[in-house]
């Protein structure tokens, strides 16, 4: 039994010859701002992952150790970047070519208000086409009404046919124990 909250910040990284290969690893993807590094918290019961009110806080690859044995990884959000130094793309690219022996699992993250964007889509294929078993995250959920709830209910109907969904809030834990179980699963 994988314990996530055995769980220690490694390093960043940037480029293709300092990613972390060496080990079984799961990624958190999605925009600025989705929640990727408050999820990596709540599933560690940390605050190792930086969590920002500005978008664009996570600006590189993050490792997390977890028992000596996996990686967590926290990836940069895509849409918000300011910093033209930064190219998502060919990173994204370049991480996701390491495949499915190394990276186990992508969990896409998605806000539960706002639905898939053309970037998530972008994102998605990219995942798809490396082959790599992907997840959809719905995030925030504690922020959806009654109808919010419905409507995503109705998305998850009709745009996620054949796509594993989990719906969780890093602020008030819901789903968290779910999406746990996925990641531990994933890894072992
Ligand atoms: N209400 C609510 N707010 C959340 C939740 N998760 C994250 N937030 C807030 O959303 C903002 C962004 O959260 P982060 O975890 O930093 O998001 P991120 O995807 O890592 O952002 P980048 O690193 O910029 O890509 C912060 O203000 C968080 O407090 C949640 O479950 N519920
Ligand atoms: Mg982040």
């Amino acid at each position: 039994m994988i314990n996530l909250s055995k769980c220690q910040f490694v390093k960043s990284s940037v480029d293709l010859k300092s990613f972390l290969t060496d080990r079984p690893q799961v990624v958190f993807l999605g925009k600025s701002n989705v929640g990727k590094s408050s999820v990596v918290n709540a599933l560690t019961n940390s605050k190792l992952a930086q969590v920002s009110k500005m978008p664009g806080r996570t600006q590189q690859i993050n490792y997390f150790d977890i028992e000596g044995k996996y990686y967590l990884t926290d990836a940069p959000g895509y849409g918000y970047f300011t910093d033209s130094s930064l190219d998502f793309e060919p990173m994204m690219l370049a991480y996701l070519s390491l495949g499915s022996k190394i990276i186990k699992r992508a969990y896409l993250l998605i806000d539960s208000r706002r639905g898939i964007s053309e970037d998530d889509e972008l994102v998605y294929n990219l995942v798809y086409q490396a082959k790599i078993p992907l997840r959809i995250v719905f995030t925030k959920c504690d922020k959806l009404n009654q109808s919010g709830k419905a409507k995503l209910d109705n998305l998850i109907k009709k745009q996620f046919v054949g796509v594993k969904t989990i719906a969780c809030s890093a602020l008030k834990k819901d789903g968290i124990e779910n999406l746990r179980r996925d990641v531990e699963n994933a890894l072992e």
